[in-house]
């Protein structure tokens, strides 16, 4: 009998009911940018995260000046807020102990998609190794789950997914039967030596570089800027 544990992909939100059974830990990752903004919030000081699915939730949330609360929707900050998805709005003193109320147009969404799971982090390329690290301690079945961009499919979760993916398995500790799994590991070893330049084709990209986000692309893409795990206990995160 094999005993090692498993990691497997699920590349969009929509397909989660038929992964689901492969998770002990789901890691739920949206790269440009809500997860990377989650982990960039962490390290620089946010006690607590709490993702909410609409608009109208984060409004209810306004009330309260105890929260920060920000909104994105398609790439840009909703009317009315002064927050959005930006890693570098929360690059910034005044957040430190805080609690932020979030919703986002996919990633906060997928957060949501998971809430049957029994444990779940949040992986972005900026806290790799300190997923992969989280994931070995623990030594569970995983299943690292994409946004995606309105459940389609999107490269850059899938590349980061397969970062993970890879080094779990060349551990010699996990193993993964799904085919999602296998072909984000190679679509991640063919982009590993110039992520940036595999993804300036990528929908998403294209998207947030009409909107001048560049400086955001360049830090959603750069590896292991920080150690933080975020954690999810009840229905918010907090740093691990
Ligand atoms: O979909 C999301 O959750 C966002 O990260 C999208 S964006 O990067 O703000 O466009």
């Amino acid at each position: 009998m094999d005993s090692r544990k498993k990691v497997e992909v699920c590349f969009s939100p929509n397909l989660y009911s038929l992964h689901k059974e492969d998770a002990d830990i789901v890691v739920v990752i949206d790269v440009l940018r809500a997860t990377s903004a989650i982990c960039a919030a962490f390290d620089n000081g946010i006690k607590k995260i709490i993702p909410v699915s609409t608009v109208e939730e984060a409004i209810e949330y306004k009330r309260n000046k105890n929260y920060i609360v920000a909104a994105e929707r398609k790439g840009k900050i909703v009317d009315g807020f002064e927050f959005g998805n930006s890693p570098y709005s929360y690059m910034n003193e005044n957040i430190k102990g805080k609690t932020l109320v979030l919703t986002t147009t996919n990633g906060t969404k997928a957060f949501h998609t998971a809430k049957d799971a029994k444990h779940v982090i949040i992986g972005s390329l900026i806290n790799l190794d300190a997923v992969c690290d989280y994931l070995f301690k623990e030594y569970k079945n995983v299943m690292i789950l994409a946004s995606g961009w309105q459940n389609k499919f999107c490269l850059e979760d899938t590349i980061c997914a397969g970062a993970i993916v890879e080094k779990l398995l060349s551990s010699g500790k996990f193993n993964s039967e799904h085919d999602s799994s296998i072909a984000a590991k190679f679509l991640f070893l063919s982009a590993r030596d110039n992520i940036f330049g595999y993804l300036k084709a990528s929908s998403h990209r294209r998207r947030l570089r009409a909107l001048n986000l560049n400086k955001d692309i360049k830090y959603c893409l750069t590896p292991n800027q920080t150690d933080v795990v975020p954690i999810r206990e009840n229905d918010y995160l907090v740093k691990g």
